[in-house]
């Protein structure tokens, strides 16, 4: 198949690229490079180093003789939106491409309102991209499990039957995300579905879980085929944090009580679940939603799994929790379809955390301390930055 890659510079969209070459699709990524402008803005960079795009492409097609196709630009630009699918005429779009951190979508009014106008006019365009080329390219879109949010009853993949005053009807499940980020995927969600409504257009929302880990088959292949690895209270994810923490011997910053819980995944199953999805399409017309989390954790059993797993001593501090969110609460999720199109789930295990605590002591010198520390505060309009 042919397959874009949108926002395959970034943490998710660059190994879903390789994995997707490696397993013999014929492959091109988009990107603005916006992400690591992000990094610019917050004085940190990726634990990790990561190569400029076109060394990671050479490194690539050296290590693996296969070639993968680089476009440049903005999503937000429509023309260019437009010309680049209608180029590559794609099988499948794979839309990793969007602002993605909650912290960052509430910094301010201007974080929000940038968040929001990147990630909704961005799909926006995709769609009509899609709708215009050809209407048979199947999106797939990552969504987040934080769409939901955490509800007082299950929470089924992206559709309910609801029964009200004694008629039925299958809906779209309702949502209580917890940012302005979160809130960016609802409405795409929204219009998503509208789109296969009204045009027949074919997609697969991918609602998943918090991400941890740092290497997949591929990227470990060559120094310069690492993607990145955040740490820094706004980019960074909570596993991947915790790691950091414990290897600096810095204490675990688990917010509030730890109780709240989340639906987490293994980068590689990551990759492996947009191959799933993208060689098994929605029909057309069709608006697919997965659950993509393979478990879940509460904060706190995060917080001790990590520490169990470190050879050194590792220190717990719950700090007042600079979101809002519950702390306490019913969480069951439906998550098969992705298991039933052939998911093998990489459980976390004692082996991938000494995977990272490898890679984190191995880059440790990188880290900025003060970046640790969380500077956004859910109930203030305007935190400022350090
Ligand atoms: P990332 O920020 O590392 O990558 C996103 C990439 O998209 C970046 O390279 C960025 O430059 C690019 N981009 C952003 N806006 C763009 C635009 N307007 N035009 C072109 N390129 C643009 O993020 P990630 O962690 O790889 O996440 C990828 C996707 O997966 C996001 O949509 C995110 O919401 C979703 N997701 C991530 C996680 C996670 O834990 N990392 C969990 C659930 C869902
Ligand atoms: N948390 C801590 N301590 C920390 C960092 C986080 O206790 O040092 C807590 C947060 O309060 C939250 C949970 O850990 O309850 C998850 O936070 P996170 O920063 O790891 O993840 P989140 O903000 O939810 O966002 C990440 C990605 C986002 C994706 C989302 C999936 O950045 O792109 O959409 O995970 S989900 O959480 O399922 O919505």
């Amino acid at each position: 198949m042919r397959i874009l890659v949108l926002g395959g510079d970034g943490y998710l969209g660059w190994p879903t690229a390789l994995h997707l070459s490696d397993c013999g699709h014929e492959v091109a990524v988009a990107d603005n490079y916006a992400r690591r402008g992000y990094d610019h803005e917050m004085g940190v960079e990726s634990l990790v180093p990561i190569e400029p795009m076109q060394v990671r492409l050479d490194a690539w097609r050296e290590v693996s003789g296969k070639s993968i196709k680089s476009y440049y630009g903005d999503l937000v630009d429509g023309e260019f939106t437009m010309a680049m699918v209608a180029d590559y005429r794609p099988d499948a779009i794979v839309h990793f491409a969007e602002q993605r951190a909650a912290p960052y979508s509430m910094i301010d009014r201007q974080h929000a309102v940038y968040t929001q106008q990147n990630n909704v006019i961005g799909n926006l365009n995709v769609l009509f991209a899609i709708q215009q080329v050809d209407p048979e390219i199947h999106l797939v879109k990552l969504g987040t499990m934080g769409e939901y949010g955490t509800p007082n009853i299950d929470i089924e993949e992206g559709w309910l039957e609801v029964t009200h005053n004694g008629r039925t009807d299958r809906m779209l499940y309702p949502k209580k995300p917890g940012s302005f980020y979160h809130l960016s995927k609802v409405h795409d969600s929204h219009n998503i579905e509208f789109a296969c409504r009204i045009w027949g257009l074919r997609a697969t929302d991918l609602n998943q879980g918090v991400v941890y880990g740092q290497e997949t088959p591929q990227t470990s292949l060559d120094t310069r085929l690492a993607t990145r690895f955040d740490y820094d209270a706004i980019f960074g994810t909570v596993l991947n944090r915790f790691v950091i923490q414990a290897v600096l011997g810095h204490p675990l910053t688990v917010y509030g009580t730890g109780g709240q819980t989340r639906g987490v995944i293994d980068i590689r199953d990551t990759v492996e679940c947009i191959r799933l999805a993208a060689e098994n399409p929605a029909d057309r017309g069709e608006f697919r939603v997965f659950n993509q989390m393979t478990e879940r954790y509460s904060v706190g059993e995060i917080a001790k799994i990590v520490a169990n797993n470190y050879e050194g001593p590792v220190e717990i501090e719950y700090l007042d929790n600079p979101r809002v969110e519950q702390g306490e609460h019913y969480y069951n999720v439906k998550h098969t379809g992705l298991l039933e199109l052939g998911l093998q789930p990489h459980l976390l295990s004692n082996t991938l955390i000494e995977s990272l605590f490898r890679v984190a002591d191995k880059h440790k010198d990188r880290v900025d301390v003060a970046a640790m520390r969380p500077t956004v505060n859910w109930r203030e309009a305007a935190s400022p930055l350090r």
